[in-house]
């Protein structure tokens, strides 16, 4: 169990508070800083949401009053440096918050951590809450309020149950457990939407996202057992598409859905020398290793890394490591 309680005490003892997550932003990191927002207004903190990139449209219902403000040097810094402390959400690695991350350390604030992911950059939080049994970090926000006596309001709840319905695949995937489900109940008995909120997040999609998946679904490419999938986006793909990179989060979920696939990978070209690499799994095979290998990390069935290179010098490493790791994993020779 981790130490609420302590948390709880050094809130109560500062007033400015900076509330983060990670760059490409989802509906746990924004969910979870959306309901702690919403508890820190309501004891009277001077709070504020910024985060590193620009909102993803499906998000904007946590948008209320303008709360989550993307990054801006001009307008932040002086702000951010007069910050008692931060509380970063879902982040998996302290450099994944970027130039957030670089005033936090020149201006040696305190950086709490507060995720379900393991900590990639050994020693840059002054604080870790780390509980990599939760489903979402949105869970971790929920066990905090609980540990404080905090009844839950409809805002505290929206944050929450956004957390744990997105980073369940809406109670889908198998980090799917009964208190997710326990959550959900709470935070319908209080006011949350659950039927709006799956719109905002899964009935949402741009156009472009939905021109990009119709390229990407011609070219998927499978190993000879039909277990792995892959497919690449290059940037002439996104433009054709006009589309962005957040148009493409949920396309590896997508061609995992296929039958007998057991690990999807999708490479996405970010620019000419990096790619986004994206890895999911039905749950035969542990793909955050290959993903950490790469420089990332992740969930033991859904991870991912940045990593240098062109998409013609990613694509075979990627598939070559893939392919060795299940390889190792089925206890075949490579
Ligand atoms: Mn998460």
């Amino acid at each position: 169990m981790l130490d609420w309680k302590t948390l709880h005490k050094t809130i109560d003892g500062v007033e400015r508070i900076l509330l983060s997550t990670h760059e490409n932003p989802d509906g746990d990191g924004l969910g979870s800083a959306y309901s702690m927002y919403h508890f820190l207004k309501n004891k009277g903190k001077d709070c504020r949401i910024i985060q590193i990139s620009q909102l993803p449209y499906e998000y904007e219902f946590l948008n209320t009053d303008q709360v989550i403000e993307t990054y801006n040097p001009e307008t932040h810094d002086d702000w951010i440096s007069q910050v008692d402390l931060a509380l970063i959400f879902d982040v998996g690695d302290y450099r994944r918050m970027r130039q957030i991350g670089d005033e936090l350390a020149s201006n040696k604030i305190h950086v709490v951590n507060i995720d379900h992911h393991p900590d990639l950059s050994d020693g840059r939080f002054a604080e870790n809450f780390i509980n990599m049994d939760a489903a979402a970090t949105g869970e971790m926000v929920y066990d905090f309020m609980k540990a404080g006596n905090i009844s839950m309001t409809k805002e505290i709840a929206v944050g929450i149950y956004t957390g744990i319905v997105t980073d369940t695949g809406s109670f889908s995937y198998s980090n799917t457990n009964q208190k997710c489900h326990q959550i959900a109940m709470e935070c319908i008995e209080v006011g949350v939407n659950t039927s709006q909120i799956y719109q905002s997040v899964y009935e949402n999609s741009s156009k472009g996202r939905v021109a990009l998946l119709g390229l990407i679904l011609n070219q998927i490419e499978y190993n000879d057992t039909g277990e792995l999938a892959w497919f690449t986006i290059d940037q002439s793909m996104m433009n054709k598409a006009n589309a962005t990179q957040a148009d493409v989060d949920g396309f590896t979920d997508f061609v995992r859905k296929i039958r007998g696939v057991e690990v999807a990978v999708m490479i996405v070209e970010k620019d000419n020398n990096s790619c986004r690499v994206n890895f999911r799994s039905k749950g035969k095979y542990v793909i955050n290793g290959i993903a950490k290998a790469l420089g990332g990390g992740g969930h033991k069935l859904a991870a991912g890394a940045v990593t240098q290179g062109s998409l013609d010098e990613v694509l075979p490493k990627v598939l070559a490591s893939t392919r060795a790791s299940l390889a190792d994993q089925n206890g075949e020779l490579k």
